[in-house]
């Protein structure tokens, strides 16, 4: 149903061949108490991302990979296209993560140019925003996230292509985290944002929140207004904090 709350892992750069038994519990754990309450996505480096995809075949646990380039094939060494992650298996990717803006220098285009080639390629886009502690700082916390929406989504988004990650950028890694109100204002910022844009496509969108999410802080975060359930880094990377989170969210 539309904005079923979701709770997705972001494993960034971990995980080797030997992680493979978490994530087999984590899939079962989901396949036998919590499947029809709430949708569940990992996304593993692109190294684990077809033994992951084999592992969730038919248990409703989505795969996905971290990032792709937004040509379908071609002379870009290092790179992988959404259709080569189509292909390895996976459901989704995420695009325009904050580590990927500030590290590999990807602007608003580029990350639009990718949510289109995973439409293009059969995949759902989870596209990141949010701000840093200078902009919140500078009370310019809505225009940037606007200005990042604005700019990284393609026209065409939809509920079926594409989530949206509110991940203030303070956040990410830090432990600390935004207060509920802090979240609820943003996430209905962003929310009014996408109806405004999109109509009723806009507004069943479902919007992630991401940063520092815990198990003892998903259920007061996940209960926020307008958040339609999390986009978890660190403690994705644990089956039992990650359940744990996931179980937050029904
Ligand atoms: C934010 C989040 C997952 P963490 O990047 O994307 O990471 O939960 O470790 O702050």
């Amino acid at each position: 149903d539309a904005r079923k709350k979701l709770v997705a892992g972001n494993w960034k750069m971990n995980g080797l061949a030997a992680s493979a038994p978490e994530f087999v519990r984590i899939v079962g754990a989901y396949q036998g108490a919590m499947k029809s309450g709430v949708d569940l996505m990992v996304f593993p480096p692109f190294t684990l991302l077809t033994s992951f995809a084999t592992a969730t075949r038919g248990a409703g646990v989505g795969v996905g990979a971290q990032d792709c380039h937004a040509k379908a094939s071609g002379a870009h060494t290092g790179d992988v296209s959404a259709e080569m992650i189509a292909d390895a298996g996976g459901q989704a990717v995420i695009v325009g993560h904050s580590e990927r803006r500030a590290d590999h220098g990807e602007t608003d285009a580029d990350v639009c140019a990718k949510a289109e080639a995973a439409r293009r390629a059969g995949l759902v886009a989870v596209v990141c925003v949010g701000e840093t502690r200078e902009q919140r700082e500078a009370g310019d916390a809505r225009k940037v996230v606007g200005g990042q929406l604005a700019g990284s989504l393609p026209d065409n988004a939809d509920a079926d292509h594409v989530v949206v990650a509110y991940e203030p950028v303070w956040a990410i890694g830090t432990g600390l985290t935004p207060t509920v109100d802090e979240v609820a204002e943003m996430h209905g910022f962003i929310r009014g944002e996408l109806s405004n844009r999109f109509g009723p496509d806009g507004a069943a969108i479902r919007v992630l929140y991401g940063g520092s999410v815990k198990p003892d802080n998903a259920k007061e975060l996940l209960a926020a207004a307008d958040v339609d359930g999390a986009l978890v880094g660190g403690a994705s990377l644990k089956a039992d904090d990650f359940l744990a989170i996931a179980k937050a969210a029904i």
